[in-house]
């Protein structure tokens, strides 16, 4: 054996970058401080992810060692370029900042807006909730309105607690139905599913079908039996022909006796497959198949995800989804659409402390959008800091902003105004480890620790597993000198924030943020385990690095509902109201002219923030805008010609890339690029930037019912660049 084979060491941990938590195996050569990564793999004992991992895990280790990723503290210069501070003059001037805005103002005149990867990170998603009380402003925001909304929203009105989301059981269905996800790209969303492409194909090995609903034959569509092409933003009318075809020429089972529901025939009588065709172009013969196909299998499930829930009725789709699951008597049954019981049971926490969820108790100032669990829409976000307000009415405007793990500008629909709006705050604080399109309008940037240098337990996401599992990982680098962890920073800025309030209260905060800095999330995550009905603890699941199977999704209903009277509502009334709109919809002629824009994910690329990796990046532009050849015909242009895509809010230039996989009429273009603003500093993504894709998407396009953003069917038109 060399010297360096013996001074190699194995670390396995989860990857955190998406909802897959695949289980890695990471090789190591020498001695710390300088020891190297060799290799990242796919962890073959992890019972979960047996070994699959996507390109984007290797790159961790180029975010670890990104030269442009911030490790200290930094302030903006009054010439725009950045110095680095201390931690203590970092945390007391971002919290003298944000206070000074909140003693002129009012408390709600600081906004917080809360991204993605909080979700993947559980000492956050502990700590963070600390920083927002302490902040103390109801003007709270989050990537949840340019996401899953719509899944909360029915899973509160439905089964009474928004984090009880129904998980189709992926590995046992015989007929799964997929609506708006691309699971192959994006590795699976509120079904957090390593593997996919095997599982998926599992289903038709064994006899079973897997039918896509899309507007582009996606990745996706390659591991699927069928692929139907549908209209952007139509989805809604698709489903309740299903529920039409199902109430009024089915034979269902009998609903579970805990369901309480109304009249299905009366509420879909007018969406008839005839009826809606013209508008979804799924022809009534084909639904009808689809119904029947449906209810033939032994189990079947229907997931909707991203395409479904950020459109214009995603509300109604997630609710209709939940319907038909329940009534073709699938819910909470093998192979249909169930629940975990997991290790830490965050729905059941946060119950025994009063929390559920809550929905409309108070509304935006300026559009009067409802809240949902304490925050609002965030297409809300830039008039809440642009419109003036009116200080007789006791009104707030937003001045300042805390923005942790978010790259709102590049992330929420129509990021001019938004731009617009982040340039007239008076005080700006980011937790953030890159000067981005947002973070460069902080003040004051407080950068954490990289992904490896954490300890990592999936809070989130074991809720939405395919499986019931658990896993903890180690840290596998520890934090340089001088070096903090999200929560560290996210505490540190509560903690400033205790100088308010009646000493009682100032006493029980100091407790509980004393308490948890001695506990650490660790310490809270033991505590949480201890709590659960798996037996598990952090010794037993650090002797077991690869993870513990806890098995396949047990039914538990309706023992797991969390309205006081156990029941399941079925056709909750703010549902059913919503249909009316729908039908004034359906007489309104559909728009002749004009394409849709919809949004796509790559394998290679995550939301905003993973370009600065020269791994991922490489070979050809991602950023194109796909065209269905007939549309090129009449533009007359050809691949890799450029086009103005122009759209309520923006014009942007973009390549064009012709392809029949996407349907005529209908135009996609990803999200997460347009990195070349002045004062980013990624210098691998700049090489190519790419264009905005919210730049085009319309604040003022949203689900009514929910406030999620519309970024999908939004309408633009395409001009060739002179
Ligand atoms: N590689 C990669 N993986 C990711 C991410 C990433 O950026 N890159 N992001 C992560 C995040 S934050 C999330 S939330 C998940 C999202 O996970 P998914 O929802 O699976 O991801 P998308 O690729 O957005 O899939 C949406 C699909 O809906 C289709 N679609 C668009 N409009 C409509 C419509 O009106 N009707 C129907 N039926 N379909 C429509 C699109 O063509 C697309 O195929 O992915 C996660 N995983
Ligand atoms: N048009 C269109 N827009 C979309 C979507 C779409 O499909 N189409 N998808 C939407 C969806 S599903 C989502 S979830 C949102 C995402 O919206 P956001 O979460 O706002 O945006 P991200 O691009 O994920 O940016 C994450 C930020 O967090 C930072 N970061 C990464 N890891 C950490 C960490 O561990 N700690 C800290 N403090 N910071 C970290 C990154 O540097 C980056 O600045 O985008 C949405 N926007
Ligand atoms: S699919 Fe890729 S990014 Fe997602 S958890 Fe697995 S390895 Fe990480
Ligand atoms: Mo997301």
């Amino acid at each position: 054996m060399t010297d360096a084979e013996q001074k190699s060491r194995i670390h396995k941990r989860t990857c955190c970058l998406c909802e897959a938590t695949c289980g890695l195996e990471i090789t190591l050569q020498g001695e710390a401080p300088d020891e190297q990564i060799i290799a990242i793999k796919g962890d073959k004992d992890d019972p979960f992810s047996r070994g699959y991992i996507c390109p984007k895990a290797t790159a961790l280790q180029d975010l670890h060692k990104d030269p442009d990723r911030l490790t200290r503290p930094v302030k903006k210069q009054p010439d725009g370029s950045w110095q680095e501070i201390s931690w203590p003059q970092a945390i007391s001037e971002a919290v003298a900042g944000l206070q000074r805005v909140q003693q002129q103002y009012g408390r709600d005149a600081v906004g917080s807006y809360l991204g993605n990867p909080n979700v993947h990170n559980y000492g956050n998603l502990l700590v963070g909730p600390m920083l927002l009380r302490a902040i103390g402003s109801r003007n709270k925001f989050s990537a949840t309105s340019v996401d899953q909304l719509p899944h909360h929203m029915a899973s509160y009105f439905m089964l009474g607690h928004q984090l009880l989301m129904p998980v189709p059981d992926i590995d046992r269905t015989d007929f799964m139905l997929i609506i708006g996800g691309n699971p192959v790209a994006s590795n699976g969303s509120i079904m957090t599913v390593p593997d996919i492409k095997n599982r998926l194909k599992a289903i038709t090995e064994r006899g079973g079908k897997v039918i896509l609903v899309d507007p582009r034959r996606s990745e996706t569509a390659k591991f699927s039996s069928e692929h139907l092409f549908i209209r952007p933003g139509q989805d809604v009318l698709m489903l309740l022909s299903l529920l039409y075809v199902f109430s009024h020429e089915s034979e269902l089972p009998a609903l579970p006796d805990y369901v309480d529901s109304r009249d299905l025939k009366a509420l879909s009588a007018e969406f008839s497959p005839e009826v809606t065709a013209t508008r979804t172009g799924i022809a009534a013969a084909q639904l009808r198949d689809l119904a029947r196909q449906w209810l033939a299998a032994d189990s079947a499930v229907c997931y909707g995800r991203m395409g479904v829930s950020v459109q214009q009725y995603g509300g109604l789709c997630q609710w209709l989804i939940n319907v038909l699951n329940i009534i073709s008597g699938n819910f909470d049954r093998p192979g249909g659409a169930m629940f975990t019981s997991p290790a830490v049971d965050l729905p059941a926490i946060l119950a025994a402390r009063g929390s559920r969820g809550h929905y409309d108790k108070y509304r935006s100032r300026v559009r009067g959008l409802p809240e949902f669990g304490g925050e609002f829409p965030v297409a809300a976000l830039a008039e809440e800091i642009l419109t003036e307000a009116d200080n007789k009415k006791g009104e707030t405007q937003i001045k300042a902003m805390v923005t942790v793990a978010g790259n709102p500008i590049v992330a929420t629909p129509n990021s001019k105004q938004l731009e617009k709006a982040f340039e007239s705050l008076e005080f700006m604080v980011s937790v953030d480890g890159y000067i981005n399109a947002t973070t460069r309008h902080a003040d004051i940037i407080l950068p954490p620790v990289s992904q490896l240098q954490r300890d990592h337990y999936d809070l989130i996401f074991n809720n939405f597993a395919v499986r019931n599992v658990a896993k903890y990982s180690q840290p596998l680098f520890a934090p340089g000198a001088g070096e903090k962890e999200d929560w560290q920073i996210l505490l540190a800025l509560a903690k400033g924030f205790n100088n308010s309030g009646s000493a009682k209260k100032r006493f029980s905060n100091w407790l509980t943020y004393q308490t948890i800095g001695w506990l650490k999330p660790k310490g809270l995550l033991n505590k949480m385990l201890a709590a659960g009905k798996s037996g598990l603890d952090l010794k037993r699941l650090q002797q077991q690095p690869e993870g513990v199977d806890l098995g396949a999704l047990q039914p538990v209903m309706p023992q797991r509902l969390f309205h006081k009277d156990k029941r399941l509502q079925l056709t909750p009334e703010l549902y059913c109201n919503e249909l009316e709109r729908v039908k004034q919809q359906l007489l309104q002629p559909l728009a002749a002219d004009g394409l849709l824009l919809i949004g796509r994910r790559h394998i290679r690329s995550n939301n905003s923030w993973m370009h600065n990796s020269q791994r991922l990046i490489k070979g050809a532009d991602r950023c194109t805008l796909l065209l269905h050849p007939d549309d090129a015909a009449v533009l007359e242009v050809a691949d890799g010609d450029s086009l103005k895509v122009i759209s309520r809010t923006a014009e942007v230039l973009a390549p064009v890339e012709i392809s029949d996989e996407i349907m005529p009429g209908v135009v996609s273009l990803p999200h997460g690029y347009g990195h070349n603003l002045p004062g980013v500093k990624l210098q691998t993504a700049l090489q190519q930037p790419g264009v905005n894709a919210n730049e085009l998407t319309d604040d003022l396009l949203v689900d009514e019912l929910t406030g999620n953003a519309a970024l999908n069917a939004v309408p633009v038109t395409l001009a060739r660049a002179s």
